[in-house]
């Protein structure tokens, strides 16, 4: 148990210690482009920020956090020895190197290619052969979760996986389907091109191989918040789970609907067809199924929780609910920021609602208050929650915690609602600088402005965060800190159905959508070779 502690630990300290540089670079990007005087002030330099801080954001402190948690869940919930420990290690090494290996050249300045380094344009080969170690490290984690689930599966014939495993289990395998797109787009498309093999590269199949992964890593990230919904929060309320067989759906609806769906992010670009494109907006809609499922379930969960504690009447069972927890307070406001993102992020799905937004700021806003917002508040739970578990030290404060969830929720909120805002009214994304002496930039000023005061309580909550969690390291080691339970739930199953114990149907079912959906928006680029064109590399120039 000892080692697989420090296993977890090592993960999450990376995932955080690449998180706080992160933040800060992006609360200099928004001192960059508002009209406030901003230290540095170099476009050159905006967009390699832009670019570590979405590289770190989208691919390193995600993938380090859900592996970390991953390992935590394998032992605490299954109750027995990690199985594999070493290429558990091997992989975080892999995916360390990896980290190191992308952010070199994008410090140096020769990959501001922006996290999403669509071509033509190309940077540093070193910087995507890193990023796709990351990505290689991670199936190591996938391989021991699956060694996992299985092992405890033979030794438990008949029972169910707890839910979890069940959960992680299926991030891991969302996960290992749908990096396959951008790792595909790196070693056959860009790589090639890169290191000089060859020199024209067919931009629409790259971005559409991305596109596979671009969605469907926004649940890889998700996840790991909603096993907090699902199995940790209603026990820190003093309640239960509503439905077990609920969660099970809703980790199954996510592995199967959130692959096929990747087109709504090409809505504009020319080399896909409108049919095409509207089945993928119809899919992408079936993905909302399961987070509807969930606020449901969650809700009822908090009620059953409310009432068990004496609240009385129709909303009486919320005050009753203990709001100083932090896993309960950061599920609470979670659940509120996920209001105003899932209906942003109806908007872009729409086929054509979406036009209204496209490539404004709008998107950026988006983006950051589901993640940043919603996900990120649950990973401090998490954490939270975890660290007196792994470090056997209790944490500091209970109120300084909640105090730093406070801060994330208003600061997010005040961060990103001007933003969207100025979106609407036809603010560009990705510009490093605006010229507020034009009329049309200057009625933005004030949204801008506003914006960047909450990346400021953002930041601040940050440094709070660091702060709980080292003094926590340091704590004296305490005697008795119970082991992380998980919820029960209201009816706790003694037997489920065998498809919702396990993944081998799905993962056909997945792969069938995938090809409807995809087989041929990617075949067609295989008949269309008038598509390639040179690239312009900020290492090599024109790639021709
Ligand atoms: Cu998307």
């Amino acid at each position: 148990m000892e080692r697989s502690r420090v296993l977890s630990l090592a993960h999450l300290w990376t995932a955080f210690l690449c998180f706080l540089p992160a933040v800060g670079l992006g609360f200099w990007q928004m001192l960059m482009r508002s009209p406030l005087p901003a230290p540095v002030d170099d476009p050159n330099t905006y967009y390699a920020s832009v670019t570590a801080h979405g590289s770190i954001m989208a691919y390193v402190f995600p993938t380090f956090f859900a592996m970390g948690f991953g390992y935590a869940i394998a032992t605490s919930a299954l109750g027995r020895p990690l199985q594999g420990e070493k290429w558990a290690w091997v992989g975080y090494a892999l995916s360390l190197i990896g980290t190191v290996m992308a952010l070199v050249p994008v410090a140096a300045g020769r990959a501001s290619v922006l996290y999403t380094f669509y071509p033509p344009l190309l940077g540093s080969p070193w910087y995507y052969l890193g990023l796709a170690l990351v990505i290689i490290g991670s199936y190591f984690w996938i391989a021991v979760m699956l060694v996992n689930f299985r092992a405890w599966k033979r030794e438990n014939p008949g029972k169910p996986v707890p839910l979890a495993m069940f959960a992680i289990t299926a991030c891991a395998l969302l996960w290992g389907w749908t990096a396959l797109g951008a790792v595909s787009e790196v070693l056959f498309q860009i790589l090639p091109v890169t290191f000089g093999w060859r020199h024209t590269i067919d931009a629409g199949l790259a971005r559409t191989l991305f596109s596979v992964t671009l969605h469907a890593i926004v649940y890889f990230w998700l996840i790991p918040a909603y096993i907090a919904y699902y199995t940790l929060m209603p026990q820190a309320a003093g309640g239960r789970l509503y439905s077990d067989t609920m969660g099970r759906i809703t980790f199954i609806l996510f592995l199967v609907f959130s692959i096929p769906v990747g087109l709504h992010h090409l809505f504009m670009d020319p080399e896909h067809g409108a049919g095409f494109k509207f089945v993928q907006s119809v899919l992408t809609f079936m993905v909302a199924l399961p987070t509807l499922l969930t606020v449901f379930t969650i809700t009822a969960s908090l009620e059953i929780a409310g009432r068990v504690r004496g609240g009385k009447g129709l909303f009486g069972w919320i005050r009753a609910l203990p709001w100083d927890e932090p896993m309960v307070l950061a599920v609470g406001l979670s659940l509120l920021l996920l209001g105003p993102g899932g209906f942003g992020g109806l908007i872009n799905m729409s086929y054509a609602m979406n036009a209204m937004i496209h490539n404004t700021s709008w998107v950026t806003a988006h983006f950051h208050l589901i993640f940043g917002g919603a996900v990120v508040i649950v990973y401090f739970a998490i954490a939270y929650e975890l660290w007196p578990r792994l470090t056997g030290r209790p944490l500091l404060s209970k109120r300084l915690a909640d105090i730093q969830l406070w801060l994330w929720f208003w600061g997010i909120l005040i961060t990103t609602v001007p933003w969207h805002i100025a979106g609407l009214m036809g603010q560009p994304r990705r510009y490093a600088i605006f010229d507020y002496s034009d009329p049309v930039a200057a009625k933005t000023a004030v949204l801008v402005i506003l914006s960047v005061i909450g990346g400021c309580i953002v930041l601040i909550s940050v440094l709070l965060f660091f702060y709980v969690l080292v003094r926590s390291s340091f704590a004296p080691v305490a005697e008795s800190i119970p082991p992380i339970r998980y919820a029960l739930s209201v009816n706790p199953p003694a037997t489920v159905p065998s498809l919702l114990n396990g993944f081998g149907l799905w993962n056909v079912i997945l792969l069938a959508l995938v090809v409807i959906a995809y087989g041929y928006p990617i075949g067609q680029f295989f008949f269309l070779h008038n598509q390639d064109a040179p690239a312009y590399s900020l290492t090599r120039g024109i790639t021709k």
